[in-house]
Formats: C-alpha cells, structure tokens, sequence
C-alpha cells in the first residue's frame, strides 16, 4: 500500500475521486474477476448491449439478483468496505449494488460523460464507487474524472443516445442538461491514471465520469462496486431511479436515511 489514509480522505473529499495504487492484492482481484466472470456467464435481466455506431461490444450488466448470493463472500473478505469508511471517516458500509462493463472487439464508442448519482435515489457524502479493471490500461484508455464536480450541480443523466453522448435521461427537465464536456475538453480539468490489475479508483457518485473508447486488439473489462455509508439520505428522483430493490421506494421518502435490510451491511465495527 502505497498511499496515506489521511491524505486519502481529504483528497476524496476534495477531489471526489481517488487513486489507490494495487490496494486490491492478489487474493482480492482474483475474488473479484470472479464475481465478473460470474456476471458474464449469468446475465441479469437488465443486461444489455449498449448501441455503438461500430461492431465492437460494449456491454454492461447491473443490479443483477443472483449478486447478493455469488458476490457474498467476495464483499465479505474485501478490503474495499474498509477503505469506503476511511475515506469517509464515519464506520458504517453497505454493499448498494454491482455494475460490469466489457469494451471488447474494435473501436468502442467512449462511455459518456455523467454522474451514476443522476441515476440513483440516494445521496449524501458518504457514497463510492469502486472501479476495478481486469486489464491495464494507460491514462488515454482509462476513466476520467472532473475533480471536485461532486460539490457542483447534479445533472440529468446521459441516456447513451448513440448520436448524442448530453441527450437527457430524464425529460421533465428539473435538472440541467450535462454540458459537452467532450466538444469542450480545454474548459474543464479532467484526471485519469494509467492502471494496473490490482489498483483501484474510488469515486464518489456525484462526480462526473466518462470513459475512453477501446481500439482494435484491446478490450477493457472492469466491475464496479457501490456502496454507501452513515451520512446518506434518500432522495427523489423520476422514474423511481436505481438502486433496483424490491419495493424501497414504498418503504423510503425523500429525505430519510438512506437504510433498508436488502443491503449487505459490510462495516467491521469495533465490539
Ligand atoms: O468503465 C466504464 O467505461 C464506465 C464506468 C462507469 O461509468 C461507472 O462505473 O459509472
């Protein structure tokens, strides 16, 4: 481990976004590419093929309902619900739900620029994504992130729109249109890392993401995990927004503590 806990926190917490070199050891990736082979051999009924306008894949899975069983044991014994608390600094970690991705076959269209919290129900501070890519990848190949946009305005989703990365998820219009950030990259300060299998980039839900292409001969496999802490509350959003559980938004109202016993609590308190 080649990074300081505190400094880690504060860069989370100013940033939104944080590199953590080869925080996942052997042991822990290898749990974790198989979670993502699970994935890959047992589609969920969301799983989908993301339109391009090339042959080349990009697929994604998410809120798949086998996870909670075939991920169990791998959330159990990873190190990432720990780093979740400390970059918090507060002790409670639930699992929310898993997303894979699979970039593979030619050139890829990027991964549009957006905020996973425009698709979701929940907000807060303590929230995270983990990002883990079974696959190296140099800075150009990789996620990038607009550092400190989790303090910004929370825009409406990108609804992958093959011919219009901004085109809005959402169409009542309450929350603004993404900007183009792509068409506009000189305005904005935009990080990535190159990555090796066994680093991890956590960031939080609020902060604006988008993901390169893959090119002919690469392919870019990575799982993303979600989790959420103390400090969080349930919000509302249109269409009843993720996360996908069974009837937590008859249970939840705006502005309660975001807490249902669907979620795996993964938090190792003190006795
Ligand atoms: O890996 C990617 O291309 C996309 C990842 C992403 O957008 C996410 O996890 O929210």
């Amino acid at each position: 481990m080649s990074w300081n806990a505190e400094s880690a926190r504060e860069t989370f917490a100013r940033d939104g976004v944080v590199f953590l070199p080869q925080a996942l050891s052997p042991a822990a990736l290898e749990q974790a590419r198989k979670a993502y082979e699970w994935s890959l051999t047992n589609p969920g009924p969301l799983a989908s093929k993301i339109p391009q306008k090339t042959d080349a894949l990009f697929y994604q899975d998410l809120y798949n309902p086998g996870c909670r069983d075939a991920y169990r044991d791998m959330l159990r014994a990873s190190p990432i619900p720990a780093l979740c608390t400390d970059l918090w600094g507060t002790p409670d970690c639930w699992f929310m739900y898993e997303q894979v991705f699979l970039k593979e076959g030619g050139e890829s269209r990027r991964t549009p620029w957006h905020q996973d919290a425009s698709y979701l129900c929940v907000g807060g501070k303590d929230l995270a994504v983990a990002w883990i890519t079974f696959d190296p990848l140099s800075k150009e190949d990789s996620l990038e992130f607009i550092p400190g946009s989790h303090k910004g305005p929370l825009y409406d989703g990108s609804r992958f729109d093959v011919d219009d990365d901004t085109a809005p998820l959402y169409t009542s219009g309450q929350m603004p249109r993404l900007p183009d950030i792509e068409k506009n990259r000189r305005d904005y300060e935009i990080v990535s890392w190159p990555i090796q299998p066994g680093d991890l980039v956590i960031f939080h839900t609020h902060t604006l993401h988008g993901g390169a292409p893959t090119h002919t001969g690469a392919r870019r496999r990575t799982l993303t995990l979600r989790f959420f802490g103390r400090e969080c509350i349930y919000e509302n959003r249109e269409r009843q927004a993720g996360p996908n559980v069974p009837g937590l938004h008859k249970r939840l109202k705006p502005g309660d503590a975001f807490r249902d016993d669907w979620f795996m609590d993964l938090a190792k308190r003190a006795a």
